[in-house]
């Protein structure tokens, strides 16, 4: 135990000390960035307070060559007959700006003599003002974790910067977590979850290259993960099955090279790889979409949905053609092993097809299928076929109190099908509204038919098959600490529907909670 204390207040340490200097340094950039780095291909997103001061002044039509599509949409022709004036004297405005400092190629960005807008002007100009992506010519913001897509109107995350040619990207999010999981398969226990990211990209003509590294703090909570009912899902000693604990992540949750090549306005040709990295398949991870990343605990449709996210050796191609994206992956189907610090084996025995749709602005969806030969470690001679189908929704919208809130929901859906074994269907969905960056309510329900959580008792010959249900709720107050660095605390509490051949071992209503902190650079 206390051990376990030393381990966890080092592990903060640690973690605090790297989130202030990120934070700082990042900042910092900031300001030079604004001044000389601009170019609009590999354009700079802006911390909360810069964007919200440059969102009011700005007018959206005046963006000249950016989302050009959305625009036309929503515009109405009177807009566009009142906002011919005002490009007129913007594009004056930016070859002043041009003159007066190098390298600014972005047209229209400092708007702020421009006059009135309206909500959706907000909505493009947080669209035009964006990086684009790692993997074609969209709002940088469409990109979830591995080669996954998420709304474009999800929020900006993390602090930027530029080195030479190169735009330097980094977030983070580490959560100081005390949980409880109730009933008598339940457990306490503190521990450090968390993820930091650095990303960098260079643009060359049509070509971009980008390379990614994750780490999370995982480890130092010990193999065995932390107490997490009805979570199933990869081994803590090579011997057992963590039943009802989640997995702790690698140290190394992403080391991955990017290229892509735009061939037309829209469109483009990528080519991924990582060790670790992320195949096509399922939905952004939970740590990456906004509306799982603010809840501390792993879903328990992990290992139906998104568990792919950490895999040793993944080689991802695919095309984008305007808001569809297709794609396929070779990767290792083995899930990772008890030793959570190294770089395991690569090996490309597996594979996967995901389509990706963006509609619209708000909405993200996507079907995908991977083969993943011999995932389990503790069950070799099992493959698995993986299906999942998933939908993102994530809008700003307005209160009486302002307009800087954001809602994002999930809907998703994953069966496994053992080879040889049973066919095991995972549900969920996520919810979490963000009010003025300083409030946050989120909730999470899933449905998962499970066949590993009673193999342990010897009163069943064959381990029962069966539905558990399990809804959480919680939320989190931020208080800021720097303009790219807040400091939170939330709490969360969790009931269960647990069946009746269940009850005997989970008590017939368990309560689980969990209360923590977090420190988060976005
Ligand atoms: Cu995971």
């Amino acid at each position: 135990m206390l051990a376990l204390k030393n381990l966890f207040l080092r592990s903060t340490a640690v973690a605090c000390a790297f989130l202030a200097a990120f934070a700082l340094s990042g900042s910092r950039a900031q300001e030079t960035k604004d001044m000389k780095g601009m170019d609009h291909g590999i354009h700079g997103q802006h911390g909360p307070k810069e964007e919200s001061k440059d969102m009011k002044g700005m007018d959206h039509g005046a963006h000249g060559g950016h989302g050009a599509k959305e625009e036309s949409r929503k515009a109405t022709k009177k807009d566009k007959a009142d906002k011919k004036p005002e490009q007129a004297k913007h594009s004056h405005h930016a070859d002043i700006q041009k003159k007066k400092m190098p390298g600014m190629k972005h047209a229209g960005h400092a708007g702020a003599q421009h006059g009135a807008q309206s909500k959706s002007d907000m909505k493009g100009m947080a669209h035009g003002h964006e990086m684009i992506g790692f993997l074609g010519p969209y709002s940088m913001t469409r990109e979830g974790s591995g080669t996954s897509w998420l709304p474009d109107a999800t929020p900006h995350e993390g602090v930027h910067s530029t080195f030479g040619d190169w735009m330097l990207m980094g977030h983070a999010l580490i959560n100081g977590v005390y949980d409880h999981q109730g009933g008598p398969r339940g457990g306490s226990k503190t521990f450090v979850p968390g993820m930091l990211m650095g990303m960098a990209q260079k643009q060359m003509g049509d070509s971009t290259i980008g390379f990614r590294a994750m780490l999370s703090p995982d480890p130092f909570m010990g193999s065995n993960g932390y107490p997490l009912l009805l979570a199933t899902g990869e081994t803590a000693d090579g011997r057992t099955h963590l039943v009802d604990r989640q997995h702790p992540h690698d140290l190394f949750m992403e080391l991955a090279a990017t290229y892509s090549y735009k061939f037309s306005a829209n469109s483009s040709f990528f080519l991924y790889a990582g060790l670790p990295g992320e195949p096509a398949l399922g939905p952004s991870a939970f740590m990456h979409r906004t509306s799982g990343m603010d809840i501390p605990e792993a879903p328990i449709t992990h290992h139906w949905l998104d568990s792919t996210h950490i895999t040793w050796g993944v080689v991802t191609a695919g095309v984008v053609l305007n808001n569809v994206k297709l794609e396929a992956s070779a990767f290792r189907g083995r899930e990772s092993d008890q030793y959570r610090y190294d770089i395991e084996q690569p090996k490309l025995d597996s594979y996967s097809a995901r389509a990706t749709w963006n509609p619209t602005r708000e909405l993200s969806m996507q079907v995908s299928w991977g083969h993943i030969a011999s995932p389990e470690q503790l069950a070799p001679n099992v493959n698995e076929s993986r299906l999942t189908a998933s939908a993102t929704y994530t809008t700003p919208f307005t209160t009486p109190f302002g307009n800087d809130n954001i809602w994002s929901s999930t809907l998703a859906w994953g069966r496994k099908m053992l080879q040889p074994g049973d066919t095991l269907d995972g549900f969920m969905f996520e919810s979490a509204v963000i009010f003025q960056k300083t409030v946050t309510l989120f909730m999470r329900a899933e449905r998962v038919k499970e066949n590993e959580l009673l193999e342990d008792v010897p009163v069943f010959a064959t381990p029962p098959v069966f539905y558990v249900n399990k809804i959480s709720v919680g939320g989190i107050y931020d208080f800021p600490l720097a303009p790219h660095l807040k400091f939170g605390i939330g709490g969360l509490v969790s009931k269960y529907g647990i069946p009746d051949v269940a009850k005997p071992f989970y008590g017939s209503d368990p309560t689980s909670y969990l209360v923590f902190f977090r420190l988060k650079v976005s």
